[in-house]
């Protein structure tokens, strides 16, 4: 048995009932054969081994309560994955489908991603099985209040710095970042994505969508080709997709559709950033009252069709994990998408990617395409670091600078161990090698 099938094979006798966690596991180790196989450092390291199982493993009860009085429970979650080439980092998800699996899922993929950035920032995640929707900002401050309670005893500054994810923006960070500065008396920079009057970075909250846009946008340049004028369907409302959106209408893309759990809106007109900004930051309401407000636009449930079906150049999935399979891949590539770029983490199915290779279209995968809003995060750190804040183009400027990087990085890889343009395995090769090195010199 060859060393990466006796790794896979152990690591699934030993997470059994984890898919989110195994698909993301097989991914990166089916792709990185070619170099984990190459020479016996990485056997006799036992690197693969020490890779797929998280540093420490943290779960705990969250006790809130809501506004009759009820006392509720849910499951909190930190995973601190890898702390090989810095402190870890990794944002929060607050979701009912929370569970281990999906949170070591994202912890897992979050190691080479931050690895490609090129910071110093390690990999980890958490959250909770907590859903934000409905509740009230009071019921929302308490439960982040209690998240808090436990959490703080395992984070810091120079040892695991979370932020935000799937239903935790702005509003959740200060809450925890405020109950973790009475518990510790410690005003640093333990959280990223904080509000610019305590400590936040200007332009972390577009980072993740505009830097998926900018990878985008290299991975076009190269075959001679750009954003300008091309059809652009995005999925999902929050904050990836909103500013994927933006960065890709200010570039001369028209944005026809934006989607969240309940449905999606076509709008041939271009879709109304100002009315989606309006629905979703200000008013947390959902995406079907956009066709309300906007004469142009169509509503479809997402019980019936999803974003996919509609003809567009490029596909920029930003909603959540699994939500492109393969049957939306075979309609995207009939409709000759010509670029798909993961905003989302693993948005796309391992049958959907090989869909996407098979048809030659450009597939910049998650690791890759939405590291900008780590990567603004470890800038965050940085600015919080030396009690500075840098202006929105200098921040933008340095985004803009670390995307083409790890495009580069990404397309090396792939041209020297696989394909040009396998920028899957690319990705997977370039990210596990920094950290790889750092674990064999490191002697843990
Ligand atoms: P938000 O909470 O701001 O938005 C999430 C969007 O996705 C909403 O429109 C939501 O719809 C939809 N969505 C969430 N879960 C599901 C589901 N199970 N089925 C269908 N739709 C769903 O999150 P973000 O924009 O921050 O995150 C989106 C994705 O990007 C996630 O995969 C996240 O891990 C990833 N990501 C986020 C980064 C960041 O900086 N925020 C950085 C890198 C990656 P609804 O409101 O109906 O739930
Ligand atoms: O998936 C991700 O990279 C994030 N949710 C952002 C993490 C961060 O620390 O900014």
């Amino acid at each position: 048995m060859s060393y990466i099938d006796k790794v896979m094979a152990d690591v699934a006798a030993r997470n059994a009932g984890q898919p989110e966690f195994m698909q993301a596991v097989g991914e990166v180790l089916t792709t990185i054969k070619a170099v984990a196989e190459s020479d016996d450092v990485y056997k006799n390291n036992a690197i693969l081994e020490r890779l797929t199982e998280p540093d420490r493993q943290i779960m705990f009860r969250v006790p809130w309560t809501d506004d009759n009085g009820n006392m509720r429970v849910n499951r909190g979650y930190r995973i601190q994955f890898n702390n090989a080439i810095g402190p870890y980092k990794g944002g929060l998800r607050l979701h009912p489908s929370v569970n281990l699996s999906i949170i070591k899922f994202l912890g897992f993929e979050q190691i080479f991603k931050n690895s490609l950035t090129g910071l110093p920032i390690g990999g980890g995640k958490g959250g909770s099985d907590f859903d934000p929707k409905g509740k009230s900002d009071r019921e929302i401050r308490d439960f982040c209040q209690s998240f808090m309670t436990e959490l703080y005893r395992h984070i810091g500054a120079d040892t695991d710095v979370p932020a935000g994810d799937i239903g935790v923006g702005a509003r959740e960070i200060g809450y925890m970042f405020g109950q973790y500065k009475r518990l510790k008396n410690v005003y640093e920079g333990v959280l990223t994505g904080k509000g610019l009057t305590y400590g936040g970075s200007l332009a972390r909250k577009e980072a993740t969508g505009y830097g998926l846009v900018y990878i985008v946008q290299n991975m076009l340049e190269k075959v001679g080709d750009g954003i300008k004028g091309k059809t652009v369907a995005v999925s999902g409302a929050g904050n990836v997709a909103i500013y994927a959106a933006q960065k890709a209408t200010e570039l001369g893309g028209k944005v026809v559709t934006m989607s969240d759990s309940t449905g999606w809106i076509y709008d041939p007109k271009g879709v109304d950033l100002d009315v989606v900004k309006d629905i979703k930051e200000v008013k947390r309401g959902r995406i079907s009252e956009y066709a309300d407000r906007v004469k142009s636009a169509e509503y479809h449930s997402s019980e019936t069709s999803k974003v996919w079906s509609v003809k567009c150049d490029i596909a920029l999935p930003c909603a959540t994990q699994n939500e492109l399979d393969v049957d939306d891949a075979k309609t995207l590539i009939k409709n000759k998408v010509k670029a798909v770029g993961e905003g989302a983490n693993m948005p796309s199915t391992t049958e959907a990617i090989n869909a996407f290779q098979a048809a030659k279209t450009l597939f910049m995968p998650a690791k890759a395409a939405n590291a900008g809003g780590v990567a603004v995060s470890a800038l965050e750190m940085s600015q919080n670091s030396q009690r500075l804040s840098w202006s929105f183009d200098e921040v933008d400027a340095k985004l803009k600078g670390i995307m083409k990087g790890i495009f580069d990085k990404t397309s090396d890889a792939a041209a020297q161990f696989s394909a040009p343009d396998d920028y899957v395995s690319g990705a997977n090769i370039a990210g596990f090698l920094k950290v790889a090195q750092a674990m064999i010199a490191q002697g843990v």
